[in-house]
């Protein structure tokens, strides 16, 4: 069976990742179960950049066929923050997912509601001889004032999609999984994935 390494060291994309290539005869292996830790800088001024940087560095490391995922919230209220600094984007060291929502919400308070936002995921696919394909995803909703529900990462709980009611993590994970920009850029990934796969 042909291999992908996914090159990401965040568990709440590694649990998405898997379900949306589920359809796919591919063993997907991880950063952990190969042993693999690079420190990959995110200094890219796209999501392109920093998604093929990932992709690269773990394809060069370990050999095999690899995909990573650069993704971001986008508010427009903010003129487009956190956008690519979303991971990073607190001002104190160690914050945590938690923090910063609050911190998002801090600085959108005295904008006029609503606040609305959209999440992107840019998808690099690397391949062992250092070629490189992308493929994009959106999903468009609003950033609401206090959190709701407890699946999913990062801003789920403040990231509300109107067409479901629903915050992203009142979201169950297969409901995520259909709308989300993660599924968007998956399913344009496809196209590319499955020849690299079977050529693999
Ligand atoms: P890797 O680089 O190891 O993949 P990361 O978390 O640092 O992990 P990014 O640099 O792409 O990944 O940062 C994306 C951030 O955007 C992520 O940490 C979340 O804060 C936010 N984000 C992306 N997709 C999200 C989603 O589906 N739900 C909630 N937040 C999301």
């Amino acid at each position: 069976m042909p291999k992908l390494l996914i090159a990401t060291s965040n568990q709440g994309k590694i649990k998405e990742l898997e379900a949306l290539l589920k359809k796919l005869d591919v063993e997907l292996l991880t950063p952990t179960q190969m042993n693999l830790q690079l420190t990959v800088e995110e200094d890219g001024k796209t999501y392109q950049e920093n998604a093929a940087k990932k992709a690269l560095a773990y394809s060069r490391e370990s050999g095999w066929l690899t995909l990573a995922d650069d993704s971001g919230l986008e508010v427009d209220a903010l003129n487009g923050a956190p956008g690519l600094h979303s991971a990073r984007y607190a001002p104190k060291a160690n914050a945590t997912d938690a923090d910063r929502r609050r911190y998002l919400l801090e600085n959108l308070k005295p904008k006029p509601r609503p606040w609305s936002a959209h999440f992107h995921a840019t998808i690099a696919i690397a391949t062992p001889q250092g070629q490189v394909y992308f493929a994009e995803g959106n999903c468009y909703g609003e950033i609401l004032p206090e959190e709701r529900g407890e699946n999913g990462f990062g801003y789920d709980p403040i990231f509300y999609f109107p067409e479901a009611q629903k915050t992203m993590a009142e979201l169950s994970s297969a409901e995520k999984n259909r709308i989300s920009h993660r599924a968007a850029a998956v399913k344009n990934a496809l196209h590319v994935l499955r020849p690299l796969l079977s050529a693999g």
